[in-house]
């Protein structure tokens, strides 16, 4: 163990980490003020795993600094400088949901006649993905509702069309509790739902839906929803049929720092069985427009920049067998996500489009974000861009062609270009 004030330490780097991983890498003791973070530092240096007793500390410390050190070298130690992102486009077929009563988070969901309910036709699915025609774009990410008439062939036909028109477009589609709906109303099992959206093209699975799973938390905020094992049984399904996912957590609404650590934990022992999750991508709460944040008294009030680079770093710090983080920018804003690269986080959300779960819950971010603008938002925190497939495979790290800012300009400007939406 360390003692208290004992100096920066070097750690050897294992071999298989990348190349532009420093040979030694540091881990700046003397920056972790709270003694009660020492121990932990000492288990992260040296790789071994945090236990539920460890989070507990990290959620009750105030030492922000701290806990952003021990992130950022368990970050380093995996990805070096890089930092991911995708050029992608949101689509949201349908807002009509079946839970739009009882899921009293949200603010996108309408009942079938109510006013701003929608749902797209084929042909209108695929007018807006045009916009893939010609640009950058390399995934879809296709959530909505839980629909009450959608069969399950409207997504299989919508796969198949989007995979017709843009071949070399990855699609990850549909949450946990939108397969478990449409495996109901087919009276088909999951797997057999997501061998169809397989067979159709389907890349990969999002990470929505997954709240918290406490049931006591489940019973406040999503009373019909699927539950939080329900929710692991579809994820692990669809890892036994290769269909990697992401996964997330809704914080900052009314659950205890014990409740997101039995989240964690059993997205970790599910990560440890299966491997088959990328990405963990913390979710902050929005109070606009849901009847959650007016039982709260906390319509206006958000999650504030310390507790979401809280967030971010225990995910990086006790999801060890994750291997990406993701800061989700038109949720915490583009400069947040920037800070946010440098406490444990190595991917951002990418271009999007057109967001528009959490422009209904009262985000103020722009609706999606240019290609130059997520290159310049990376490169202006310090890191090395990578774009990357749905996969996480890379597609381009040198971006010496396109036109951007000069090195160490960071008009927020640049990291904000807002984009052409769909009509
Ligand atoms: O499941 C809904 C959340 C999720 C609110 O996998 C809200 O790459 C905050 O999962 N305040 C959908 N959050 C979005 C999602 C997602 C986003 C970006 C990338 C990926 C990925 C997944 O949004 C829902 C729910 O947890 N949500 N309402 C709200 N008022």
């Amino acid at each position: 163990m360390t003692a208290p004030g004992t100096p920066t330490t070097r750690h050897p780097v294992n071999s298989d980490m990348s190349s532009s991983t420093p040979e030694t890498l540091v881990l700046a003791m003397e920056r972790i003020r709270d003694p009660a973070l020492r121990p932990i530092a000492d288990r992260v240096g040296e790789g071994r795993r945090l236990d539920a007793a460890d989070a507990r500390i990290l959620y009750a410390t105030n030492d922000l600094i701290g806990l952003g050190t021990m992130a950022d070298f368990a970050n380093r130690r995996r990805n070096g400088d890089r930092v991911y992102f995708s050029a992608n486009q949101h689509i949201n077929p349908t807002n009509v949901c079946i839970l739009r009563n009882t899921c009293t988070f949200c603010s996108f969901a309408r009942m079938p006649k109510e006013d701003g309910h929608y749902t797209r036709s084929l042909e209108e699915v695929y007018h807006e993905a045009a916009q893939a025609v010609g640009s950058p774009t390399r995934e879809f990410h296709i959530v909505g509702g839980l629909h009450p008439k959608l069969r399950l062939s409207y997504y299989t036909d919508m796969i198949r069309g989007l995979k017709q028109r843009h071949p070399n477009v990855h699609i990850k589609a549909l949450t946990a509790v939108e397969i478990a709906h449409l495996a109901r109303i087919e009276k088909v099992s999951v797997r057999e739902t997501l061998e169809a959206l397989k067979e159709s093209g389907l890349t990969s699975l999002p990470g929505g839906g997954a709240e918290v799973f406490s049931t006591a938390v489940r019973a406040t905020i999503a009373e019909r929803k699927l539950t939080g094992q329900e929710w692991i049984n579809v994820h692990r399904e669809a890892h036994a049929l290769g269909i990697p996912s992401n996964c997330t957590m809704l914080y900052g609404h009314i659950e205890t720092a014990d409740d997101r650590i039995e989240h964690l934990t059993m997205l970790r022992d599910l990560q440890d069985e299966t491997g088959g999750f990328l990405t963990y991508i913390p979710l902050a709460y929005h109070t606009e427009n849901n009847e959650l944040g007016e039982q709260l008294g906390r319509v206006g009030t958000a999650t504030t920049g310390y507790e979401d680079m809280k967030n971010i770093a225990i995910g990086r710090l006790f999801l060890d067998s994750i291997p990406h983080v993701k800061t989700h920018w038109p949720m915490v804003t583009p400069f947040m996500s920037q800070i946010a690269l440098s406490f444990g986080c190595d991917d951002v959300e990418g271009t999007v489009i057109y967001e528009r779960v959490y422009h209904e819950a009262g985000a103020v971010t722009e609706m999606g974000m240019a290609y130059e603008g997520l290159v310049a938002l990376i490169r202006d925190a310090g890191k090395a861009p990578i774009e990357r497939n749905s996969l996480y495979q890379e597609l381009r790290s040198d971006f010496s062609a396109l036109d951007l800012p000069h090195g160490g300009d960071t008009r927020p400007s640049r990291a904000m270009m807002p984009v052409v939406h769909a009509a």
